[in-house]
């Protein structure tokens, strides 16, 4: 079976296309954290929307379960295949086209396997923004992002992936071919069905081309680091800087001393931005309008003036701005290097950001002596990475903290996971977070799709 199978993957895709040695395997079913490890009965890698679709066809018609990956840098087991027998990993890192960059339409067509970070560059050479913006961007592809429906550093401004396709391409879970891919800004012809593949992190079908929106190139940017007193000035600071810089203000981010003091301590040289302060908003601005940088000073300094802030240092040029950005944008990488972390990627209104953190702090750091919450995020859209470093702590402890923080964060009407998605890391949260009818509404739509439950089963939805 396993043989004509694969005789019959060779046929759709060439020799090439199809790893079934464990050697070959084996980078493609390990989280890029190392933390989750799976098994998959070969990797198929094709290299156009209808090589795609015979692979799921086949998949489909041997009821044999797929499982989708683009970048691997999930944080949920979205894409690796746990506990599955014989599954079959679909890469789609070779689909990385950029079909066409439409500037005047504002719309850029990409195949999935596309790196965000090529698909940025190639709406820059057009005078174009794409502003998806995050960490991984140097090898996350728009696939897995649509799939996650992503959000990173620019949401406040931009909105999360949702908004940021305008039309789609997906392979069905019997192997047809679904096309979508307008270039349209408003559309309201029937239901919505992109948004269905948005977000379901692989369990409809497979995101293969995307209609992506491009924005106006800013000419100007402003990336200034504010240190900042959490329960006291944060939410005053932002409503300021909203007040002061309206829809410019592009990012607001979040993070602890902690985090800095974590990276000085692997990168001994390194000195810290500014004076030390508990807490830093990292903010940015952009606009055409060479006015900004005045408007931002002047916003800054009142801030200063208010007693707002405890110290502002603005980036006088692009290096600086980039070396700030770093200080935030390599956390999850420190975090990395200092052993097991349990990470919560929740949301809560934004209004309740700092009671919030203090509180699921006081709690988790007191009841679990030896922890280290290193709580961190995209403060301007409310979804906080509260992360908790745990070294040597059994399973049955990191329950224990998890349970916790969505209890609380149930408390807030919170999010159990505002970007990441629940893949198969939280599927029994969501089943203990969201409500029976909504459990039951989520399981009709995956039913409708896909009756024979082939495509990443077990990511979102129970097995
Ligand atoms: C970020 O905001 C990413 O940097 C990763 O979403 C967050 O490591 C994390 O928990
Ligand atoms: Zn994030």
């Amino acid at each position: 079976m396993k043989a004509q199978l694969l005789d019959a993957l060779r046929d759709a895709c060439g020799d090439a296309a199809v790893l079934a040695d464990a050697a070959s395997i084996e980078p493609y079913v390990t989280d890029w954290r190392g933390t989750f490890v799976g098994r998959a009965s070969a990797v198929v890698r094709p290299a156009s929307t209808e090589q795609v679709s015979e692979v799921v066809r086949i998949c489909s018609d041997a009821r044999i379960p797929i499982v989708p990956q683009g970048g691997n840098t999930g944080l949920a087991a979205g894409a690796t295949p746990l506990q599955l027998r014989d599954a079959i990993i679909v890469s789609l890192s070779r689909m990385r086209r950029i079909v066409s960059v439409d500037a005047d339409a504002y719309a850029v067509t990409v195949e999935a396997g596309c790196v965000l970070a090529d698909v940025q560059q190639a709406a820059r050479r057009a005078e174009r923004l794409f502003p998806l913006s995050l960490a991984a961007e140097g090898s996350a592809e728009i696939g897995g992002l649509v799939s996650t429906n992503a959000g990173g550093t620019a949401v406040l401004r931009y909105g999360t992936m949702r908004s940021l396709v305008l039309g789609l391409e997906a392979v069905l879970p019997d192997g047809r071919i679904v096309d979508g891919l307008r270039a349209l800004y408003k559309d309201n012809a029937g239901y919505d069905w992109k948004q269905l593949f948005i977000g379901a992190e692989g369990t409809l079908g497979i995101v293969t081309r995307a209609v992506l929106r491009l924005f106006p190139m800013p000419r100007e940017r402003v990336t200034a680091l504010i240190g900042i007193d959490l329960s006291e000035t944060a939410l005053r600071v932002f409503s300021h800087l909203q007040t002061m810089l309206g829809e410019t203000l592009s990012a607001c981010e979040l993070f602890p001393d902690r985090a800095l003091a974590l990276r000085v301590a692997y990168e001994p040289g390194l000195r810290r931005p500014m004076a030390e302060h508990a807490w830093y908003l990292l903010v940015e601005a952009t606009s055409s309008l060479s006015t900004l940088r005045t408007a931002a000073e002047e916003a800054f300094v009142a801030l200063d003036d208010a007693g707002l802030a405890g110290a502002i240092v603005i980036a006088e040029n692009s290096a600086q701005a980039r070396a700030l950005w770093e200080w935030r944008e390599t956390i999850t990488e420190t975090e990395k290097r200092t052993g097991r972390s349990v990470k919560h990627d929740v949301s809560v209104p934004i209004s309740a950001i700092p009671e919030f953190i203090a509180r699921a702090t006081e709690r988790i750091e007191r009841d679990h002596p030896g922890v280290t919450v290193l709580a961190f995020g995209h403060f301007g859209d409310g979804n906080i990475h509260f992360n908790v470093l745990v070294p040597g702590a059994t399973t049955a402890v990191v329950d224990a903290i998890s349970a916790a923080v969505y209890e609380m964060i149930a408390d807030f009407r919170g999010s159990i996971t505002a970007e990441h998605g629940i893949g198969r890391y939280r599927r029994n949260e969501l089943l203990a977070h969201r409500s029976i009818f909504e459990m039951d509404l989520m399981r009709t739509v995956k039913r409708a799709l896909d009756p024979g439950n082939v495509m990443n089963p077990g990511a979102v939805l129970e097995e």
